[in-house]
């Protein structure tokens, strides 16, 4: 069955995109951590992140960077933090998340 984020690719479910090209998409998170709180994830559908190939994991990476620049310049925040948990989807996705303190993180 095709993971919830693969629903989002496929358009059967909304997204607040971010930014997009032939390989990745970036949508809001639909529970955020913080404003502006963005998932980065490989239209190919692939649980863990280690098992992603090596070179979709590079080019994920650099679209994550390339993401988190731009939350960056938008988002009033001391930096983006970023991290992969993958507990609740299983579908490989990049949390970048605008920080200011980390009190109240879940995380
Ligand atoms: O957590 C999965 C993350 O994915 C969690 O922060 C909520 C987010 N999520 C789940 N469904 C959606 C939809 N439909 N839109 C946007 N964000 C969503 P993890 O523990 O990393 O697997």
């Amino acid at each position: 069955m095709a993971t919830i984020f693969t629903k989002i690719i496929n358009g059967e479910i909304p997204c607040h995109k971010v930014a997009e090209d032939e390989k990745f998409l970036a949508f809001l998170d639909i529970n955020p951590n913080a404003k502006g709180h963005t998932l980065c994830i490989p239209k190919k559908e692939v649980d863990k992140i280690f098992d992603l190939d090596e070179e979709t994991y590079i080019e994920l990476m650099a679209f994550s960077r390339k993401v988190a620049k731009a939350i960056e310049k938008v988002i009033d925040c001391k930096r983006v933090g970023m991290t992969v948990i993958g507990l609740e989807v299983p579908h490989v996705h990049v949390h970048l998340i605008p920080l200011n303190e980390m009190k109240n993180a879940t995380f």
